[in-house]
């Protein structure tokens, strides 16, 4: 028998991948999905277009107890990986009740689900490296403490708690990725990365004339999603539980993006580039850097791509994507 793995947040940059990942190891993917992107494949399915005929995607509300419980109660998993999230931290500013709800809830009922119905299931929580925060030091590990600067750090906090409470208390397979920003040219347009490589192609091609940018100072360690997807299920194969700074060990400024991403094209940053205070945040999370040597020694992980890649692909992939006639270019627009 094949072993069948259940993925929250399967439309998502880290969900497609993963799903790939899991396929090509002979995994039976199925993924909760939000009703309203089954009834708009072609907008919410994007990134999952070529695999749909290959996952079973399940509507569900990860806030909803009765939602999820009735999911598990029909199909019995190996592995859970709970990605779900609203994961925009500027948002959680504006909108710090849903994101704690969605966050802290989503995560507890999928836990309690599994604990009633299937206690084997072995439980992934995508923690973050924004449970870091307001740093106590650098780089930072498994046992810096955390100190989150936003309502979504806090919710990732607490669900890193919760996972470890279940797996304390219930004797459950449950486990934490801290993982450091990762991004990829399927990641969504509102983070900081993906807004400069698809506004860089598209002031080159003359779509655009400028890019406004809060804090160009802060600094995160950025690596490629389709590595870390890789770390997940590595942690999911241990003998016993355990959670994992997942991180390249690099840290580079927003400014230094820009100026690669940029310089791919052809132009200079600085002739373009605008500081606009509407894309501050309240509180900032200044520097980003992690040590990532116990998933390096005990799970045999390390990151492939190189931060010079990562900025190429995504420049170069919304350059060709942007050029390609207008329908062609709806149909990748989330790849
Ligand atoms: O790309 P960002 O929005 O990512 P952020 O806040 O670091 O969070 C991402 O990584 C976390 C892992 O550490 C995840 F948990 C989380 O879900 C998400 O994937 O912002 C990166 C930096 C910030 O310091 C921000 O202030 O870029 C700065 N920035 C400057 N101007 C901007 C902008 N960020 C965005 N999104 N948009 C701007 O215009």
């Amino acid at each position: 028998m094949g072993r069948k793995a259940l993925i929250s947040g399967i439309t998502g940059q880290d969900g497609s991948y993963l799903a790939e990942h899991l396929i090509e190891l002979g995994f039976e993917v199925h993924g909760l999905v939000r009703r309203v992107a089954l009834e708009q494949p072609d907008e919410r399915l994007g990134r999952l277009g070529h695999l749909l005929d290959q996952v079973k995607l399940h509507p569900c509300s990860i806030e909803s107890y009765a939602s999820v419980f009735s999911i598990l109660s029909r199909e019995r998993f190996d592995h859970c990986y709970h990605l779900a999230a609203q994961s925009f931290v500027a948002e959680s500013f504006v909108d710090g009740f849903s994101t704690m709800n969605t966050n802290t809830n989503g995560t507890h009922y999928l836990l309690a689900a599994l604990r009633e119905l299937q206690p084997g299931c072995r439980f992934y929580f995508a923690g973050s490296s924004e449970m870091f925060g307001k740093v106590q030091e650098t780089p930072q590990r498994e046992t810096t403490p955390f100190h989150p600067r936003s309502p979504y750090g806090i919710s990732k906090v607490a669900g890193y708690y919760l996972t470890m409470n279940y797996r304390e208390a219930y004797n459950m397979f449950c486990v934490s990725g801290i993982l450091f920003n990762h991004e990829s040219p399927r990641r969504g347009y509102e983070f900081v990365t993906r807004k400069i490589s698809r506004t860089a192609a598209k002031i080159k091609l003359g779509l655009a004339h400028e890019l406004r940018l809060g804090n160009l100072d802060a600094k995160r360690d950025w690596g490629h999603a389709q590595d870390y997807v890789r770390a997940m299920r590595m942690m999911l194969e241990q003998d016993t539980p355990d959670d994992y700074v997942i991180a390249t060990g690099e840290t580079h400024a927003v400014r230094e993006f820009c100026e690669r991403a940029f310089a791919e094209v052809g132009l200079d940053y600085r002739d373009y580039v605008k500081q606009d205070p509407q894309f501050y945040r309240p509180a900032e999370v200044d520097l980003l850097v992690g040590d990532a040597s116990k998933a390096r020694a005990a799970l045999g992980w390390a990151p492939v791509r190189t931060f010079p890649e990562l900025v190429r692909e995504m420049v170069q992939h919304d350059l060709e994507s942007l050029s390609r006639p207008r329908s062609s270019h709806l149909a990748s627009a989330s790849n």
